[in-house]
């Protein structure tokens, strides 16, 4: 990924994650809501032609020593994270299961089992008040952990990887579940190609 970013095309098309998500929230999720992002994300960065060629993970791990007004700073978190949370989200999902069965063994030794690892990262997309994501993250010393941030904070901010990430903005889910926030995450693992 580098400057000026755009949007990724989807491999399974818009319908391809049906029923679990539908093609209408997912034209409208990709070409309105990530398109902005990345338009205000090469906005900012116009102005610093020196950040421009830099990853932009690297970017938000260094967010706070960054010579920049605090505006441009936070519109280079929001939509720079905007980018990279959409961009993961796109790629973690799928038609069909791609088991990642290494993933998978790492979750079961880290968090006792699959069903343990699955209900914290489903508590924390319900308890996420607002909009945000909830992650699976890997943190500079390889744990694993599961969180939630809020708005489009990015885990490259708290110097994690993130491995992939629920989006529970309304905007992910309103069109098929209206406020059915659980709904909608229960059938998000059926989307998620991972494990
Ligand atoms: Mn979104």
């Amino acid at each position: 990924m580098n400057y000026p970013y755009k949007i990724p095309e989807l491999p399974y098309g818009y319908g391809g994650l049906e029923p679990y998500i539908d093609a209408a929230t997912m034209e409208i999720h990709l070409t309105k809501h990530h398109q902005t992002y990345v338009n205000k994300l090469n906005d900012v960065l116009a102005k610093y032609p020196s950040l421009q060629e830099q990853p932009l993970e690297d970017l938000m791990r260094n967010l706070n020593t960054l010579e920049m007004p605090d505006a441009d700073k936070t519109a280079l978190k929001n939509n720079g994270g905007g980018h990279l949370n959409h961009s993961l989200y796109w790629q973690v999902m799928g038609p069909e299961k791609e088991v990642d069965t290494a993933l998978v063994k790492d979750i079961e030794m880290a968090f006792g089992s699959m069903e343990v690892f699955k209900k914290q990262i489903t508590d924390n997309a319900l308890n996420r008040f607002g909009s945000g994501w909830s992650w699976l993250v890997k943190d500079a010393s390889g744990v694993l952990k599961a969180y939630s941030t809020p708005n489009q904070d990015s885990p490259y901010l708290n110097n994690d990887v993130p491995i992939f990430g629920i989006d529970v903005w309304e905007h992910a889910y309103y069109l098929k579940y209206q406020n059915r926030r659980p709904e909608y995450v229960e059938n998000w693992w059926h989307a998620l190609k991972l494990i």
